[in-house]
């Protein structure tokens, strides 16, 4: 692919070429995969079809490198705003077909409503929930959050972060957003810190202003998260809590589970088809995790939770339940990898899961539940785990246009070096974590 070099990788020509010459050795594979799929009694195509329809969001703040509390590391050509980080995002959606709207953070992407619309539509992308920030200080902000923004025992404080979630929801209607993401850091580090009662009632209460400044198309997605910042409690640090704030606010309250903000050992599809029984599944933030909010790629760690979370959405689909759309969201923070290349492998984890959580044959996995048979059970499961749906994968991004190996495409674009003679290091190392 030498002559591809310093491509621009968004180019429909560009990606053709790059498809070209594994077309034929992707037929082959999609037709053997069709052939053993039919002696499973499955059709393929509505599998592909489902497949390429399935879309996830990118966050803004996933395609800069992160960091740890230790250590930032820039990466050459990291996004220097919000436009950049739009540009890198189209990249990651031409190549994968996958990605085809982004989720702001605000104030980090702080731009011209109009402008940045105008940006996101020329690059055939929309914009999925906004995201509000009171977990930090902004420059030139009246009052701190350092002891809380929602909950701070001071009303001039809780107003302020009132006030700037409602500002999220005007600029996030601007954009054409239909959801605002609230993840708040509030808690306490020591016992004796927080009224822990009453710190829940202030957050109701806050919550209840911005549930009402919502436009009536709108969702609330309430994120919860076990610890971090605050390490003793955290207001709302699991999915009861996120539970009972979404009961109480109303109907367009919902529940937001972060893959990565549960205890290690957690049984999180467990948590999501409870979630969808309360009606109040409302998104994922898809990530992985070794220990904590690790935010690794997703799948890198444990594919298998991966695949049984969406199998719980399959099986929900199979059911009927009515009115299950959640939003598909990723939050990762890439510290030893090209954002770009990690988005994009994520994006395919995601569909990966979701082509194998298809597969599973549901009749038989009842039949083996209800007669008790337990290895036949676990092995229907694994059966649709174990199979390599890649040709799936690769067929569904053709459909849409993109790329057949997104990766092999994005390095012989030369995209990340182009990027990094335009876009010259701000700064060196720094701490960098969110
Ligand atoms: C939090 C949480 C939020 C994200 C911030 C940056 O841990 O996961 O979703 O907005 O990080
Ligand atoms: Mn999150
Ligand atoms: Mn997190």
């Amino acid at each position: 692919m030498n002559d591809l070099h310093s491509a621009n990788p968004r180019d429909p020509d560009f990606i053709s070429r790059c498809n070209a010459p594994l077309r034929a050795e992707l037929e082959a594979d999609y037709d053997t995969l069709t052939h053993q799929l039919q002696r499973r009694g499955l059709e393929i195509d509505p599998i592909m079809h489902a497949v390429a329809d399935f879309h996830v969001a990118i966050p803004s703040w996933g395609v800069g490198t992160g960091g740890t509390r230790f250590a930032r590391f820039p990466g050459p050509g990291e996004p220097r705003d919000v436009f950049d980080k739009l540009e890198d995002c189209a990249v990651i959606h031409a190549l994968s077909g996958a990605t085809p709207t982004v989720s702001l953070h605000l104030p980090w992407d702080q731009a011209e409503p109009r402008a940045l619309r105008e940006r996101a539509s020329e690059l055939g992308l929309r914009f999925a929930a906004v995201n509000s920030n009171t977990f930090q200080d902004q420059r030139g902000q009246a009052l701190s959050y350092k002891f809380g923004s929602l909950t701070h025992t001071d009303p001039a404080v809780r107003e302020q972060a009132v006030a700037h979630n409602i500002g999220c929801i005007r600029i996030g209607e601007a954009l054409g957003s239909k959801a605002l993401t609230l993840w708040i850091a509030d808690g306490a580090n020591f016992p004796g810190q927080q009224h822990l009662a009453y710190a829940f009632e202030r957050y109701l209460e806050s919550a209840a202003r911005i549930y009402a400044a919502l436009p009536a198309d709108w969702q609330l997605l309430i994120e919860h998260k076990m610890y971090e910042p605050a390490f003793y409690a955290t207001v709302i640090q699991d999915w009861g809590s996120s539970l009972m704030a979404a009961q109480s606010l109303g109907t367009r309250a919902l529940c937001l589970v972060d893959l990565g903000h549960h205890a290690p050992h957690v049984n999180i599809e467990m948590i999501v088809t409870r979630l969808i029984r309360a009606g109040k599944l409302g998104g994922f933030h898809f990530n992985d995790s070794k220990y904590g909010d690790d935010d690794l790629d997703a799948g890198s760690i444990d594919p298998y939770r991966l695949f049984l979370i969406f199998n719980e959405l399959v099986d929900a689909q199979w059911r009927r339940v009515g009115a299950l759309q959640p939003a598909h969201m990723l939050d990762q923070s890439h510290n030893v990898t090209d954002p770009i290349e990690s988005l994009i492998s994520s994006a395919i984890e995601l569909q990966r899961a979701y082509a194998q959580a298809l597969l599973v044959d549901r009749a038989q996995l009842a039949d083996c539940q209800q007669r008790n048979d337990v290895l036949m059970a676990a092995l229907a499961l694994k059966r649709a785990f174990t199979t390599d749906v890649a040709p799936i994968l690769a067929r569904a991004r053709l459909e849409r246009g993109a790329a057949i190996d997104p990766l092999a495409a994005y390095r012989a674009s030369a995209y990340r070096k182009q990027c990094a003679k335009l876009r010259p290091v701000k700064d060196g190392s720094r701490s960098g974590i969110v």
